[in-house]
């Protein structure tokens, strides 16, 4: 016991993972913690899997649905899917395995905005909730919930399951407790109140999770940590991209359009987005805040140096040496810090008035700004819309990036048609790559795609988008967004055939 139940009830309720997993049922759907590497429960989805390996081979194969806030790691989805134990995954994953058996066919994957999937799940599209398996750090004497590094759907999973196994892990700081705010407020229309955020920072709800204590069937304890991968430095094409957002931040503040410290940045993860928030670092704007899914490397940074005020979040997803610093100093980012469940982190109606700044990676952008986050050669899956839909549609500023190439050059990211359809052109404001920016707002379609072809294109493929633009306008069916539909997805055709776009 590591003194982290402090309620009695619950105290007596601790098992062995192997004996909470045993409370999983072949067909039940299963609402697991954790968003991107953070917070996921790190004992049961081990000990489920090894049920339903040994339930395969006795010929009682086992298949549940698995739904979590986000991404999760390798000992979550990676085990599960190893052993063919997902019928239905939603609603975001990276995983390797399970991403191989999504596009096998072998796995359903239902890739949903991160916002909807409460109410999604309070609609009953999914069927019942039957187990929720969630990760706390710790439990008080009344039997509240502690939340740890990631909140996701947890609120959700906890009011809809039938049945909950807790993991509370004591590697996770005691100086969480606070800073959370769990809205108990939301609700289905007509039923709907405005949700009373006007700042990143302020808070509006509990600090902690609740959960009526019979409907907890098990307890697990653990000291495993996070899945914290390793911090990659900025390389040369994610700070060229970086430049050439900073800059247009810099010409927004000098036009009025942007007061001085900007306005709540959203920022995807990676290394593109990390570059961005570095550049930040040594940039003109103070007083940052951050209205976003996940705090990261650079973003701790930001408010390190004082530079960042307030940062509104769903999860801390950070490398193993900024974990230690950021457990060191919790009680100082506990006051600049707040993590939300996801339906409030990625809210609409608060993402509007907030005015964010969205910046988000991307697998390709087509020359009239249609943008395609999710699927390689229109039927491949990476990941998943995420939580770039929530904040696409509805922030001030809506960015993607990324570099004009992919693949060692076989793949030009700047396409004629774009071969999926995440975000349309009517919700993308600003395109960049390595090469430069295109700011689209105000211009139709065929102005937008000049300037995505000469600024956004790689100069090994900008004639050949010239080329097609230019036929596309001698003999498009209609003058208004030019196309020859013939030869739209060509340059993915050639890709699958020749694997390259050069063809
Ligand atoms: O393939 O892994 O085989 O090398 O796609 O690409 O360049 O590593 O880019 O890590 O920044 O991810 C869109 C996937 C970009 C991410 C995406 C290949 C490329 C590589 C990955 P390899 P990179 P990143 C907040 C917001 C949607 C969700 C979102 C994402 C692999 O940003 O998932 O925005 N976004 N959430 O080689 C074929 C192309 C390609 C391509 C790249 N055009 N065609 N392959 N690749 N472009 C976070 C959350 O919501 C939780």
């Amino acid at each position: 016991m590591t003194g982290r139940i402090r309620n009695r009830d619950l105290a007596r309720k601790v098992v062995d993972a192997e004996e909470a997993a045993s409370l999983i049922r072949n067909g039940d759907n299963v609402g697991m913690s954790g968003f991107t590497g953070a917070g996921y429960p790190k004992e049961v989805p081990g000990a489920l899997a090894k049920r339903v390996a040994k339930a395969g081979v006795e010929g009682t194969p086992m298949k549940l649905g698995l739904w979590t806030g986000a991404s999760t790691a390798p000992e979550l989805d990676g085990v599960l899917a190893e052993v063919d134990g997902i019928d239905l995954r939603m609603p975001y994953q990276s995983d390797p395995v399970t991403r191989d058996k999504i596009n096998r066919g072998s796995l359903d994957y239902t890739d949903i905005h991160l916002s909807h999937v409460a109410q999604r799940v309070w609609q009953g599209f999914f069927g019942k909730l039957d187990v929720a398996v969630v990760e706390v750090s710790g439990i008080t004497e009344e039997g509240l919930l502690i939340p740890s590094t990631s909140v996701g759907n947890n609120k959700t999973w906890l009011d809809q399951a039938d049945r909950v196994i807790l993991e509370v892990n004591s590697w996770q700081s005691t100086s969480l407790e606070g800073m959370h705010d769990i809205y108990y407020g939301t609700a289905l229309p007509p039923g709907r109140r405005p949700i009373p955020i006007i700042g990143p920072g302020d808070r509006i709800g509990s600090a902690y999770l609740h959960c009526p204590p019979e409907k907890v069937v098990a307890v697990v304890e653990t000291d495993s940590p996070d899945r914290n991968t390793h911090f990659t430095p900025p390389n040369s094409d994610s700070r060229r991209i970086a430049g050439h957002l900073l800059d247009f931040l810099e010409l927004e503040v000098r036009a009025g359009r942007l007061p001085k410290n900007l306005l709540p940045l959203q920022s995807g993860v990676g290394n593109i987005a990390n570059a961005v928030l570095a550049g930040l670092q040594d940039g003109p704007f103070d007083e940052l805040t951050a209205y976003t899914e996940v705090i990261q490397e650079s973003m701790l940074e930001l408010i390190d140096s004082g530079r960042m005020r307030s940062a509104s979040a769903t999860a801390v997803s950070l490398s193993p040496a900024a974990m230690d610093r950021f457990n060191a100093r919790m009680a100082e980012y506990r006051d600049r810090i707040v993590l939300r469940p996801q339906e409030i982190s990625n809210h609409p109606e608060v993402i509007r008035r907030l005015g964010c700044l969205a910046m988000n990676g991307i697998i390709e952008a087509d020359i009239y700004g249609n943008i395609n986050s999710t699927h390689l050669m229109g039927s491949r899956i990476q990941n998943g819309i995420g939580g770039s839909g929530d904040f696409a549609r509805n922030s001030y500023l809506s960015m993607f990036m990324t570099p004009s190439l992919a693949k060692n050059g076989a793949i030009s990211t700047i396409v004629p048609m774009v071969s999926h359809v995440d975000h349309t052109e009517h919700d993308v404001d600003v395109v960049v790559t390595e090469q430069g920016l295109a700011d689209l707002r105000g211009l139709a379609p065929r102005r937008r795609a000049e300037l995505i072809i000469e600024r956004c294109a790689h100069p090994d493929y900008r004639p050949a988008l010239r080329d097609y633009f230019e036929r596309a306008q001698r003999s498009s069916f209609g003058a208004q967004t030019p196309h020859l539909l013939s030869e739209a997805l060509s340059w993915h055709e050639n890709y699958v055939r020749t694997g390259s776009m050069r063809g």
